[in-house]
């Protein structure tokens, strides 16, 4: 009996040390399988009950139970020291989370500089009554030229070198103007109408020149328009559009064989008064072609020319793009490079 109570003792001992000294919870763990496993210390005290008399039992049992109870108690607190340690350590770290601090957001998409300029110039033409109209890319000769008053063999083709299609007779069309013929011949007059879309060109590329660019055409057609007319658009335009109301306009001959006067317009830098690298140092920035409608065009596109006259104008969008956010290379718009869409 007295080897009993002497290893009851021990293990007491031993047990309080073990757990008072881990200091974790895999090291706790590891004591409680030591000495409250089923094949732990404690366990391995029962057998020697047997060998003991009644009596001895009465006094030596209750002492076992007492020393497992004593050592699951002791591991249980100890457990749930370990657990308010972590939980303080956690509470610590939210302690000073600022919930408006900075943090990286993710990419946002941006409009393109195109859409932009779209928009603007759509608003701005429908603000004068003008309506919005669309033509096809892969077009017939007919439309993107004899229409236009470019018949086949006449030197003006040779102005807009053309992506020709395997189609007999379709190209990729090489202006806006096509819209002009589509349009006439979809509706009466009076018609004020503006296009702006893809253009194509079998030119080589460079800085300012690509073989795919937009372009932006705009036609009027009633009874009695003169050039005075889209002189007078496209000085109102350009004032808005470059938002300079002191813009002025020079008007120079130009030739394109679907208008019969043709003009050259350039405006005034908008970013100089005595010369810059914009405008070449002229303090002056070419524009748009227009001009008043050739009365062959007006007829291929079914309207009476004794009645009815009309101007056009078509820019390249491409370059009042450019020019409006100072773009220097025309490729950096088809890019899809992010660093340059997204400072618009
Ligand atoms: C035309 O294409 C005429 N259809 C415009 C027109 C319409 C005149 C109605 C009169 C009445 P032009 O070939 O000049 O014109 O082209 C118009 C504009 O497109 C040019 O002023 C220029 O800004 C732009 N452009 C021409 N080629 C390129 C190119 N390869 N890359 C980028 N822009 C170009």
């Amino acid at each position: 009996m007295k080897n009993v109570l002497t290893q009851i003792e021990q293990l007491t001992r031993s047990s309080i040390q073990a757990l008072e000294t881990s200091l974790s919870l895999e090291m706790l763990e590891a004591v409680r399988i030591e000495f409250l496993g089923r094949k732990g210390k404690i366990a391995n005290l029962m057998p020697l009950l047997a060998d003991l008399s009644l009596e001895d039992k009465r006094v030596v049992g209750p002492l076992m139970n007492e020393l497992k109870a004593k050592v699951e108690e002791l591991f249980e607190a100890k457990k749930q020291s370990f657990a308010d340690v972590l939980l303080a350590k956690k509470e610590e770290s939210f302690k000073d989370f600022d919930v408006t601090a900075y943090t990286k957001r993710p990419l946002e998409g941006s409009l393109h500089p195109y859409t932009h300029v779209h928009t603007i110039i759509t608003d701005f033409f429908r603000s004068i009554g003008f309506q919005v109209a669309d033509g096809p890319e892969a077009e017939t000769e007919f439309y993107n030229f004899e229409a236009l008053n470019i018949p086949a063999n006449h030197p003006a083709r040779d102005m807009q070198d053309t992506f020709w299609l395997n189609i007999p007779s379709m190209v990729m069309r090489t202006h806006t103007s096509n819209v002009q013929i589509h349009s006439m011949q979809k509706y009466n007059p009076p018609i004020a109408l503006i296009s702006i879309g893809r253009v194509y060109r079998n030119e080589a590329t460079d800085a300012s020149h690509d073989c795919m660019f937009q372009q932006f055409e705009g036609m009027f057609i009633d009874k009695n328009v003169s050039l005075a007319n889209v002189i007078a658009t496209m000085k109102l335009f350009l004032q808005t559009f470059l938002d300079d109301k002191n813009l002025k306009l020079r008007v120079r001959p130009g030739f394109f064989p679907f208008v019969e006067p043709g003009i050259e317009i350039d405006a005034s830098c908008p970013f100089c008064t005595d010369g810059c690298s914009t405008c070449k140092h002229s303090r002056w920035i070419e524009m748009v072609g227009a001009g008043l409608i050739h009365p062959n065009v007006l007829k291929a596109g079914g309207i009476n020319p004794e009645e009815f006259s009309g101007f056009a104008f078509g820019f390249g969008l491409t370059r009042l793009v450019m020019l409006k956010y100072g773009i220097s290379d025309i490729r950096l718009l088809h890019s899809s490079s992010v660093e340059f869409l997204k400072q618009f």
